[in-house]
């Protein structure tokens, strides 16, 4: 396939000022009429044929200035649609027919249905699948939309902007006009039509503005909307408070659909939803559920200014308005929660997704300079590693002259196509710092590594840091320069407190951070009489790995005593994750895994200690995940070792701490009604966590089975479900619990995804079987990407002795299945596919077995352009 490169880029020949479309929308047949104004660039030869991007289209009409074209004055194929001869005019109006069949688009890009719903998704560029167009997102256009339908069939019309006019036809058919004043590129627009109901609201803005809100569902379903109306107007209040952004338009609507490829989009003044992400309440959705709905529907939202307002010159800026809006996010969920804990959950996504990417054969710069498939440019390193450059920006600059950067970005580039060269631009501007070497973070691949080691030196009163920093190897880039590290750190002494010290040299040190720029910094602070512990990286200050010469004894120090909550979590995490390691080396050396006592003690004493938030203490005795593990390891992996080190240290923590656990267990049960707030969620998450580790005790099947059948909200039951599951999987009680929650939920497709997702992660051999019978159940449907998702998702990328079962079954059964979704929906199915990227890290026979599944998919017919880029990046 063709390879798009950043340095190929070139303004277009020609604009399109205005954008009027008239759809008359027919499940097998809409008809749609385009009516483009043209204008050509200054300095553009008249001559230069207008070629515009289509996909699959079939044109009826074609006309300019209200003269039909002959055959011989265009070339139209189903993907281009070339203009000969344009007018001499600099302006001109291009008239477009065109027909499509949104029942038969099962790729749900472009105008589909869903659930008998009109709706769009036009990002990337899924426009060109509506009308031909200059489909590429520095075209910004005003559009004006007519859409004409049966009003039995769809009494609700939306579209951008703010409505205009509507009115009944003759036939029960009706209308409805929209007009969106901003200009916008074509990846923003939307279209839904259909029958849905409605959750009204209202927000007044700063400048006293009154808009309309509203929340469109299934109809039925208008109370679980509530929760996601709320999250909105916190979200439009935040973005006034915190980057004095207000909205701009009469009206937001968003709308959910149970038909979707990603989270949601943030189509101007018309969002659409994948429903997961809007309905909940407690008997349906988890805690963590309400957690995505909050930050998601602020995501959409803040896209408005970042992102629509300031959009994007080329899909290679992708980050740009992603990145950037991913930290805004991550900020709100940080103020309306705890930021501490959300802190370390960020962290943790990080390094389960984007880590693993970048240390694998599809590992990208943030800003990528090449691509074959756009679609597949959606990834951990654009969307999160992106949010830590702009995070890094912030640590580097202060809050003050940060906040005075985006105000300048906003007014410098409001209306604009924007590059991440005009955004780093702003903060050099106002803060006068040149970000060269900074910029390294877009551009350069691969996680960052810095050693360090210590030494303190009583006589001189002297204490030294030696750090180095490397960058491995990524694909097509073997040599990498040397980066700008922002490293916040801190002394710490015996008693806890932070050592000052009188002077420092050998790096830049500014407000806690250690600025690394050069291969060798050797960091010498003066003035320290007593040997202190070093706390690195706080707060995560820089996406990097650390490999710090560190006494077990100052881990344990600072998994107590550390200042810095993300650091003392980290502490805490690093020797549990050196413990789990070695017990994973024990087992292959044909070993019992073995265990410090003060691990196991230290565990009781973060779970008792009053002073720690509830959810705080739950994260930190969450036991890193099997897939973390394996990535520290990093090769030779053998899932089934991990698994049983795992299994092994959960058992010697909930044996040792048995008694308190189980008070703490009984301490914690909800009372009074039910609240997702963030600390109601945190008891619930702590307690989950401790009865997870006591169902490993003699008697745990059946304490599990109480919580389940003594739940009242979903976090409880799910939790209850999952452990019975996977850790007493095929006990009587736990085929009695999904048997009750089945019952239970039976018509709910929503809900019934986490009962797939459960079975789907049940840890073992047999599990692959489970899924392929479970691809048969009558809720299950293979053209959903939530079902898939729940289901075959789940299983690739979060089971990992089922999925990596030894003779290879699981991964045929993902290989026939990925290729299955491909028929229908090729980004789905590429998304999917990514589930193999560290098939290189497995242990030999393994690696043969997965390499066998690639090329299996590598050699089916009419592979789709998004899954082969990732079969082929993978294999090479
Ligand atoms: N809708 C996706 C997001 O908001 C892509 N823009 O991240
Ligand atoms: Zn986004």
């Amino acid at each position: 396939g063709h390879v798009f490169k950043l340095e190929d880029y070139r303004a277009s020949d020609y604009l399109i000022p205005a954008t009027s479309l008239d759809f008359r929308l027919s499940p097998d047949a809409t008809h749609l009429t385009a009516l483009l104004t043209i204008e050509r660039r200054e300095g553009v030869a008249a001559s230069a044929p207008l070629v515009l991007d289509g996909d699959g289209l079939t044109l009826l009409g074609v006309a300019i200035d209200g003269q039909a074209l002959s055959a011989s004055d265009y070339e139209a194929t189903p993907d281009r649609l070339t203009i000969l001869k344009p007018p001499a005019t600099r302006r001109f109006e291009l008239r477009l027919e065109t027909e499509i069949a949104p029942s038969r688009n099962e790729a749900l890009m472009g105008l589909y249905r869903s659930n008998n719903v009109y709706c769009t998704q036009c990002e990337a560029e899924g426009f060109r699948r509506i009308t031909y167009f200059l489909d590429r997102p520095d075209i910004l256009s005003v559009y004006t939309v007519r859409i004409e339908a049966p009003h039995n069939e769809a009494p609700l019309l939306l579209s951008n902007g703010n409505p205009v006019e509507r009115g009944a036809l003759a036939n029960g058919r009706h209308y409805a006009i929209w007009h969106d004043p901003f200009p916008k590129p074509s990846y923003l627009f939307a279209l839904v039509a259909g029958a849905l109901g409605k959750v009204a609201g209202s927000f007044t803005t700063m400048s006293g503005r009154e808009v309309e809100l509203g929340i469109y569902v299934e109809p039925g379903k208008e109370r679980l909307a509530g929760y996601a109306m709320d999250a909105l107007k916190r979200s439009m209040k935040w973005d006034e408070d915190a980057f004095g952004r207000e909205y701009d338009l009469d009206v937001f609507n968003i709308v959910a659909v149970s038909d979707f490829n990603m989270g949601a989009m943030e189509n101007k003044g018309l969002n659409v939803f994948n429903d997961k992400y809007v309905l909940a309440d407690e008997e349906t959705a988890t805690d963590a559920d309400f957690a995505n709905i909050e930050a998601i529907i602020a995501h959409e939202y803040f896209h408005n200014w970042t992102g629509n307002r300031i959009t994007c010159r080329d899909w290679f800026q992708l980050c740009l308005k992603e990145g950037l809006t991913v930290y805004r996010d991550h900020e709100f969920s940080a103020d309306q929660r705890s930021r501490a804990v959300k802190r370390i959950a960020e962290v943790r996504t990080l390094r389960a997704h984007q880590f693993p990417e970048d240390q694998g054969p599809l590992a990208h710069p943030v800003r990528p300079r090449r691509y074959r498939e756009i679609n597949n440019f959606y990834t951990a390193t654009v969307y999160e590693k992106g949010s830590e450059v702009v995070r890094m920006i912030r640590t580097i600059l202060g809050p003050e002259t940060f906040r005075a950067g985006m105000d300048l970005y906003f007014e410098r580039h409001d209306g604009e196509a924007a590059t991440i060269e005009d955004f780093l631009k702003v903060f050099e501007d106002v803060s006068g710092r040149d970000l060269a070497q900074f910029a390294l973070w877009y551009h350069q691949a691969g996680t960052p590594n810095l050693t360090v080691s210590s030494a303190h030196n009583a006589a001189a009163k002297e204490f030294t840091l030696e750090i180095e920093q490397s960058v491995p190897p990524t694909p097509s880039e073997s040599r990498k320069r040397l980066m700008h590290i922002p490293l916040a750190f801190g002394l710490v002494g015996a008693d806890g407190k932070p050592v000052a010290w009188d002077s420092v040299e050998g790096a830049t040190v500014d407000d806690g951070v250690i600025h690394i720029r050069k291969r060798r910094h050797t960091v010498r602070f003066s003035g320290i009489s007593e040997r202190p512990s070093v706390s690195l990286n706080r707060g995560f200050s820089a996406p990097i790995t650390l490999s710090v010469q560190q006494k077990p004894d100052d881990q344990f120090f600072l998994a107590a005593h550390d200042s810095d909550a993300f650091s003392r979590w980290q502490a805490f995490n690093t020797l549990l994750t050196d413990a789990l390691i070695a017990a994973f080396r024990q087992i292959l050396g044909g070993k019992q895994p073995a265990f410090a006592g003060r691990l196991a003690e230290l565990a009781g004493r973060i779970a008792g200690d009053e002073t720690l938030e509830p959810a705080y203490r739950a994260l930190a005795l969450a036991l890193p995940g099997e897939a973390d593990i394996a990535r520290d390891i990093g090769k030779g992996i053998d899932p089934d070792a991990i698994f049983a080190a795992r299994e092994a240290l959960a058992r010697a923590i909930a044996e040792a701490n048995r008694a308190a656990f189980s008070a703490l267990y009984d301490s914690l049960v909800d009372k009074g009604p039910f609240s997702p707030d963030a600390a109601s969620a945190g008891r619930r998450a702590l307690r989950n966590i401790l009865l997870d580790y006591l169902a490993l005790l003699p008697g745990g099947a059946g304490l599990a089975a109480r919580h389940f059948a003594a739940a009242t909200n979903m976090t409880d039951r799910a939790a209850a479900l999952a452990v019975l599951t996977h850790r007493h999987p095929g006990t009587a009680e736990a085929e009695e619990a999904l048997a009750a929650f089945e019952a239970r939920y039976r018509g709910d497709a929503l809900v019934l995804d986490k009962w797939f997702q459960i079975q789907a992660g049940v840890p073992g051999a047999r599990t692959v079987d489970k899924v392929r019978e479970l691809m048969r159940h009558p809720a299950f449907s293979i053209a959903n990407p939530n079902r898939v998702r729940s289901l075959i998702g789940t299983f690739s990328s979060a089971n990992q002795t089922g999925f990596h079962r030894p003779d290879g079954e699981g991964y045929r059964l993902f290989a026939e299945t990925v290729l299955q979704v491909e028929k229908r929906n090729p980004q789905v199915a590429a998304r999917l596919a990514t589930a193999l990227r560290s098939w290189r890290s497995l242990e030999p026979g393994r690696q043969a077995k997965a390499r066998q599944a690639l090329l299996e998919m590598a050699k089916a017919e009419n592979l789709s352009a998004d899954l082969r880029d990732i079969v082929e990046r993978t294999l090479a």
